[in-house]
């Protein structure tokens, strides 16, 4: 066993990850304009299966032990000297928006296989065994709620709702999909074992780090997040003829909402943030006022108590709303998660170690949501932010520095050496 100090002075081959995550970019590839390039993997489609075989055969060659569970995550594991110990838990997730990026997400899966091979070709054996996971339907784009792969994984969604679960996009029912795509797996879930600790390497997504030529955030935790869906019905007319008092227009009524709720959020100030990110009219016509219009509203705060307010002054909004078009606005709420602070000791420990490897750091909150939100409900977890180029994600324009990649992988390699050989004699 390598001393201490040897273990210090490990560092991963930056070099294969960056190749990696090209490669695993090129499933699914969106090329722009302007030389960008991103990937479009949505939850359970032939793309994600794909991006799936491939990163199941590089656990493979890694000789990981791969385990499926019902609601298709995926864990591979490096055996540890004490096979009675709870595994070091890193991951996150290999769904991509529509318009996706090559790294949110990818780079703490593939981070995770990096510093698993790192380990191996170094002879480096740890107490605890580690394994690398990515959950199912992070992104939450095509089937809601947002993480709902790790949300089972721990036990905060039944297997059953989530297998019932319609996509948004084609009413596909999500069992019937993971099925399709060959990861209907035999592992229960959830999980039977809680992780000894779990830590996540993902892009900021955001510019703080940027803004401040920070290299490593010690994320501190996960705001809250509020999703609903809006079905407006009003009455179609004639675009001509119908006199403003006499309308009951349904794409009047979601305009005046998205302007509404972007008037919220820059009342009330501080993280609030508000957003309507799908917005479809029907008939969708130049000359006929919309009998229909389904969107989503996307809440979010840091405070829930302050989320709670910005949630009622937008049901009030509705409300005035439906009275005064003479509209009818039904709701159904996609996602709902409580703001999440992670472990003071895991913060402390990501904090610590991107210091001593000789990195600027700054501890941050999340804005995005992430698996580890989900893992934090059983295990002391945390995350490790690397920046992110003008601040994109979710755009095809997503980029983090191939330096800036090898600094969260060397720190994500060392607290997951520092808790792995916990308890080790
Ligand atoms: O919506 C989110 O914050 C995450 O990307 N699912
Ligand atoms: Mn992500
Ligand atoms: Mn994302």
């Amino acid at each position: 066993m390598r001393n201490a100090e040897s273990l210090y002075d490990l560092r991963v081959d930056g070099d294969r990850l960056w190749r990696r995550l090209e490669a695993l970019g090129e499933v699914g590839a969106i090329l722009g304009p302007n030389g960008e390039r991103g990937c479009a993997r949505l939850a359970l489609t032939d793309a994600d299966r794909e991006g799936r075989d491939l990163v199941v055969g590089w656990m493979r060659d890694l000789g990981l032990a791969i385990t499926i569970d019902a609601v298709g995550n995926v864990v591979a594991t490096r055996a540890g000297t004490d096979a009675t110990a709870a595994p070091v838990m890193v991951g996150s997730h290999i769904d991509t928006v529509r318009t996706g990026g090559r790294f949110d997400g990818n780079l703490g899966v593939l981070g995770g296989l990096e510093v698993m091979e790192t380990l191996e070709q170094h002879g480096i054996s740890t107490r605890h065994p580690i394994s690398v996971a990515f959950f199912t339907d992070e992104e939450g784009a095509r089937f809601q709620p947002d993480m709902l792969g790790s949300l089972v994984y721990v036990g905060g969604m039944a297997l059953e709702d989530a297998l019932d679960v319609r996509a948004a996009d084609d009413n596909a029912r999500l069992g019937d999909e993971l099925a399709r795509i060959g990861y209907a797996g035999p592992t229960p879930c959830p999980t039977a074992t809680a992780p000894h600790a779990y830590v996540e390497l993902h892009i900021e997504q955001g510019p703080v780090l940027e803004d401040e030529d920070i290299t490593i955030g010690a994320v501190t935790g996960v705001q809250g997040i509020s999703w609903t869906e809006l079905t407006i019905v009003g009455q179609s007319a004639h675009a001509g003829t119908t006199p403003m008092r006499l309308r009951h227009d349904a794409g009047y009524v979601a305009a005046a909402i998205t302007a509404g709720v972007r008037a919220i959020a820059r009342e009330m100030g501080g993280t609030q943030v508000a957003t309507v990110g799908r917005c479809e009219l029907l008939p969708n016509l130049v000359n006929v006022i919309a009998a229909k219009a389904t969107m989503t509203v996307d809440l979010r705060n840091t405070d829930e108590a302050r989320l709670e307010k910005a949630e009622a002054s937008f049901h009030a909004l509705c409300d005035q709303l439906a009275k005064d078009e003479g509209v009818t606005i039904e709701r159904r709420s996609l996602a709902r998660f409580e703001p999440v602070e992670f472990d003071e000791g895991m913060i402390k420990l990501v904090q610590r170690t991107a210091q001593r490897l000789g990195h600027s750091t700054k501890m941050m909150p999340s804005g995005a949501g992430h698996d580890a939100q989900m893992l934090a409900r059983v295990c002391p977890t945390s995350m490790i932010f690397v920046p992110s180029v003008n601040g994109l994600s979710h755009n095809i324009a997503e980029f983090t520095k191939p330096a800036d990649i090898s600094a969260g992988a060397n720190v994500l390699l060392q607290v997951v050496l520092a808790k792995a050989m916990e308890g080790a004699v």
